[in-house]
């Protein structure tokens, strides 16, 4: 359960001015590996959702229904424990200190409030078994559970989006095809592994407060995301006009967000999507979000056949990933964390 304290309330419910919900996303751009499309159809479809939004939606993904069940069932059973239980598993999922682990309500150690509660969880790129297990010793027997089905989805989500990478790549027109893929697949690769829960709350509706933040508005620092919800609505995502659509749920489907990194490495041509959840359905929601980073030594630049069809612009400066997170792990939430990169 997420319990407020005094004063938390107004940080997380939204002025009555924007309490109104964002029109739907009517075009949700839209990709199919499942073979619909020519692969040079798939490819260009990638792009120009990449170039527009930032965000489309993934079909045809081959991620088995049966496997994204059990993935939901557990993480309802999950976010269902007691509070301590909930907090022993941070301990076997966590090493101490890390940014690991349960968490409720507080996003990063900057002061961020949500109405959320979460698992966040390191990824070993590469593996069989991808997730961590500190304190095997005396693992709590449902998180240990919980752990495995969540390893099974990690390697059938990595799968997907390395297919999205290549494609990515193929549409971008870049020589190396594995140029994106070597960066999120090396065994050092820095991925994260988020499940949220972001539970109804019918009093605060009763008291006049009908919208929430669930997630306040940010842009993923990685190279994508993946996100898979259940259906529950809440997702929102901000346009180039700056206006705010809602993302209808769809079960069935992932979706894919454009992060920091891939925004640098396209030298601005693709677009990372800012993006947020608001609480006011009365069903839960839980999504589970994939984030793909490279190792912390990689030395990350906009590629040079994207600065050459720039005109030779080259909009970022060259910095790893180790520095980026340093610098990212002191913003808050909403803060545009690559002006620091900028050329001009
Ligand atoms: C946003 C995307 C992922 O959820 C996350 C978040 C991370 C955290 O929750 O610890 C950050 C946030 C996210 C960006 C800026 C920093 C770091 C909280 C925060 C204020 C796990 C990630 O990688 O970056």
């Amino acid at each position: 359960m997420v319990v407020l304290a005094k004063g938390e309330l107004e940080q997380i419910a939204l002025p009555a001015a924007v309490q109104k919900a964002a029109p739907p996303l009517a075009d949700v751009p839209e990709v199919d590996l499942g073979g619909g499309a020519c692969r040079a159809d798939a490819a260009r479809a990638v792009v120009a959702a990449c170039e527009g939004h930032g965000f489309f939606k993934v079909t045809g993904h081959g991620v088995p229904a049966g496997l994204l069940a059990r993935v939901e069932a557990a993480a309802a059973a999950f976010f269902a424990m007691a509070q301590p239980e909930k907090e022993a598993a941070a301990a076997a999922a966590a090493p101490p200190g890390s940014p690991f682990g349960y968490g409720s309500k507080r996003i990063g150690c900057n002061g961020d409030l949500g109405w959320v509660e979460y698992l966040l969880l390191g990824v070993a790129a590469a593996a069989a078994a991808p997730l961590p297990a500190h304190g095997e010793a005396s693992p709590s027997p449902s998180y240990g559970s919980f752990r495995d089905i969540l390893n099974e989805y990690v390697v059938a989500v990595r799968a997907m989006m390395w297919e999205v990478l290549k494609l990515m790549a193929e549409g971008l027109g870049l020589k190396e095809k594995d140029a994106l893929v070597r960066l999120v697949s090396h065994e050092e690769s820095d991925s994260v592994l988020r499940v949220n829960h972001y539970p109804p709350h019918p009093e605060l509706k009763q008291q006049g407060h009908g919208r929430l933040t669930g997630f306040g508005e940010h842009t993923d620092p990685q190279i994508i995301s993946v996100l898979r919800s259940n259906y529950s609505s809440g997702l929102e995502i901000s346009l180039r006009d700056g206006s705010w659509a809602s993302v209808p749920p769809d079960r069935k489907s992932f979706f894919v967000n454009v992060g920091d990194v891939l925004q640098v490495l396209t030298n601005g041509r693709f677009r990372s999507v800012r993006h947020r959840v608001m609480v006011s359905s009365p069903r839960p929601r839980v999504s589970v979000i994939f984030f793909a980073g490279p190792p912390p030594r990689e030395r990350l630049a906009p590629l040079p056949w994207l600065v050459a069809e720039d005109g030779g612009r080259r909009r970022y400066r060259e910095f790893t990933w180790r520095e980026y997170k340093a610098s990212a792990y002191r913003t808050k939430l909403a803060e545009n964390r690559l002006c620091h990169f900028e050329t001009e």
